[in-house]
């Protein structure tokens, strides 16, 4: 009986989580531009290059030092899935980036494997993103981008860079693997910003 609507699941009022053109999914599809990067936490480092090519680096210890955080955010991804309330346990970029001297207005996020894509510094901040090393009270599997990536869940998703391996920060913005490839350079999924020029 009733109406059975794919999508609302009812929880969280009918659909008011879910950005314009989006659909619930309860998997965690895998989008990956190329092969999983294998990267042992021995071997991971993640450094931080300003305007100036001054550099900031961390090692895994280093970073499992740090004070971390759990999140729980909505996630959404551009070919239009959704996931609702994703917990994660990460690594604050206001902490990592507290004491680095920056006038920046752009970070463009580089990975092992070679993928970038871009993000105003302002939108890194201010609690709105992590380096994210576990998931669902699990450390990040590889096809996720373990043993870290960025999370950065009020944009789509694809500026969730896995296996981060820094940011380089600058004073113009230059694009990213998919914002190249005709993406658009924002992406913010309330304004269904998918593609250049929305
Ligand atoms: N390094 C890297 N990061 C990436 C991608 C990628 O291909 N390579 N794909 C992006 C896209 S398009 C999405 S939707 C999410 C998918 O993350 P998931 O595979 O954990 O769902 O990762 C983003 N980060
Ligand atoms: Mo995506």
């Amino acid at each position: 009986m009733g109406i059975v609507s794919s999508g609302f699941t009812g929880r969280r009022g009918g659909g008011k989580d879910l950005p314009p053109g989006q659909y619930l999914t309860h998997e965690f599809p895998v989008l990956s531009a190329g092969p999983t990067p294998h990267i042992l936490t021995d071997h991971w480092e993640f450094t931080v290059t300003t305007e100036s090519g001054e550099k900031y680096k961390w090692d895994w210890a280093a970073l499992m030092a740090l004070p971390s955080e759990e999140i729980t955010k909505d996630i959404h991804c551009v070919t239009r899935w959704s996931k609702l309330q994703t917990t994660w346990k990460g690594v604050s970029l206001d902490t990592l980036l507290a004491d680095v001297e920056t006038g920046a207005d752009f970070a463009m996020a580089h990975s092992y494997g070679g993928y970038t894509t871009n993000v105003p510094l302002d939108d890194l901040l201010d609690g709105q993103s992590w380096i994210a090393y576990e998931y669902d009270g699990e450390p990040l599997d590889p096809e996720h981008g373990g043993p870290a990536r960025l999370l950065v869940p009020h944009l789509y998703f694809w500026k969730s860079a896995k296996w981060v391996r820094g940011l380089v920060l600058s004073d113009t913005e230059d694009l990213g693997f998919w914002e190249t490839a005709g993406y658009h350079e924002y992406g913010d999924p309330w304004k269904e910003q998918r593609y250049a020029g929305d």
